[in-house]
């Protein structure tokens, strides 16, 4: 009992730590985006609406770790096909930071299937069907702490703290 009040604290004061401007989304451009050079476009979008890289790499994912990443879709029929393709070519993970940096990363991604996306957001303008969707973004706060701990374990080497000079410019 006194253990759990205190995990719930502790999350609590996590929560509000990584919260404002510290929030962190993980995000990630799949092997369609690599495929297609997108990367660079991709990149730039979530640097001109002004979050901060904090981390990125590229990686030939193992299916070991792609079945980690998507878990709570294990039980879908289309799981396997999904994990085929995102272990078919190298993907780019990233952590972007900033003011609800998960929330409106999702925006900026549109929906799920790009045929509901809204011109003007990342699938909405650069793909067409569901199973190549060409990005990754974190859901909530909380998946986007546990992606980042999947995709860059050692948080003092692989995600990095910077003052960005531009800070007081993009926050009143
Ligand atoms: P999102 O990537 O928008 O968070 P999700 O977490 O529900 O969506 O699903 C993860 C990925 O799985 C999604 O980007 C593409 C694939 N996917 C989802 N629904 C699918 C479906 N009905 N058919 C094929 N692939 C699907
Ligand atoms: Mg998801």
């Amino acid at each position: 009992m006194v253990l759990c009040t205190f995990l719930t604290l502790l999350q609590f004061l996590f929560e509000f730590i990584m919260s404002g401007k510290n929030e962190r989304t993980f995000i990630m451009i799949k092997p369609d985006g690599v495929q297609r050079g997108l990367v660079g476009k991709i990149v730039q979008r979530f640097e001109e609406k002004g979050f901060k890289l904090v981390a990125m790499k590229m990686v030939w994912a193992e299916e070991d770790l792609l079945k980690k990443h998507y878990a709570d879709l294990s039980s879908k029929p289309f799981f396997p096909g999904l994990v085929k393709y995102m272990s078919s070519g190298p993907v780019v993970p990233m952590v972007w930071e900033g003011l609800n940096a998960v929330k409106t990363g999702r925006f900026m991604l549109g929906e799920t299937n790009p045929k509901d996306s809204a011109p003007g957001t990342i699938r909405g303008d650069y793909c067409i069907e569901v199973g190549r969707n060409i990005i990754h973004g974190s859901d909530s706060v909380e998946s986007a702490t546990k992606e980042i701990n999947l995709w860059f374990p050692d948080k003092k080497k692989d995600v990095v703290d910077w003052a960005s000079w531009a800070e007081k410019w993009i926050y009143e």
